[in-house]
C-alpha cells in the first residue's frame, strides 16, 4: 500500500535515475571522442549502475502496489570543456540527486510510510559513496593540474574500475 504523493514522487525519482544514467552515458562518449578509454568506461559502468539504480525503484513501485509511470527523458549535454568539468558536473549531479533522496526519505517519514523508508536507505547510503567517489575524482584532477601524463595516468586508474558489488538485479538478489 503507497498514497499516491509518494507513488508520484517514486515516479520522479525513476525519472532522475533513468536521467543520470543517460547522462553519464552521454559522458562517457564525450571521453570516448578525446581518446580518453579509461574515463569513458568508468562512465559507461557509472551509466549502467544509474540503470540498475532506476530498476530497483522500478520493481519497488511495481512490489508495493503503485503504478509505474515512464516520463520523457531530457536530453543530456553532449559537450564538456574539459575532463575535468565533466567530473564537477558528476559531482554537482550527484548532490542533486541525494538532495531528492533525502526529501523523498522525509516524505515517506511524514506518511509514516515504513516499508518505502527502509527501502530508501539503500539509496542514502549509496549516495554517500556516490558523492565520495565523485570528490574524489575531482581532487586527483586538482593534483594533477595540467599535467597531460598526469591525465594519462588518471586516465588507465579510471580504466581499471570494476562494476560495483552494491549494484544487483532483481535477477540477481
Ligand atoms: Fe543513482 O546515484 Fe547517481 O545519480
Amino acid at each position: 500500500m503507497i498514497s499516491k504523493k509518494m507513488e508520484q514522487a517514486l515516479n520522479q525519482q525513476l525519472n532522475r535515475e533513468l536521467f543520470s544514467s543517460y547522462l553519464y552515458l552521454s559522458m562517457a562518449t564525450y571521453f570516448e571522442s578525446k581518446n580518453l578509454i579509461g574515463m569513458s568506461k568508468w562512465m559507461r559502468l557509472q551509466a549502467e549502475e544509474e540503470h540498475i539504480h532506476s530498476m530497483k525503484l522500478l520493481d519497488f513501485i511495481q512490489k508495493i502496489g503503485g503504478r509505474v509511470i515512464l516520463e520523457q527523458i531530457d536530453k543530456p549535454q553532449i559537450d564538456w570543456d574539459s575532463p575535468l568539468k565533466v567530473f564537477q558536473e558528476t559531482l554537482e549531479h550527484e548532490e542533486f540527486i541525494t538532495k531528492h533522496i533525502n526529501e523523498l526519505t522525509d516524505l515517506a517519514i511524514e506518511e509514516r510510510d515504513h516499508s518505502t523508508r527502509t527501502f530508501l536507505q539503500w539509496y542514502v547510503d549509496e549516495q554517500v559513496e556516490e558523492e565520495a567517489v565523485a570528490n574524489e575524482i575531482v581532487q586527483k584532477f586538482n593534483l594533477i593540474g595540467d599535467s597531460k601524463s598526469g591525465l594519462y595516468m588518471l586516465d588507465q586508474e579510471l580504466g581499471a574500475r570494476i562494476p560495483s558489488p552494491n549494484t544487483q538485479t532483481k535477477q540477481n538478489n
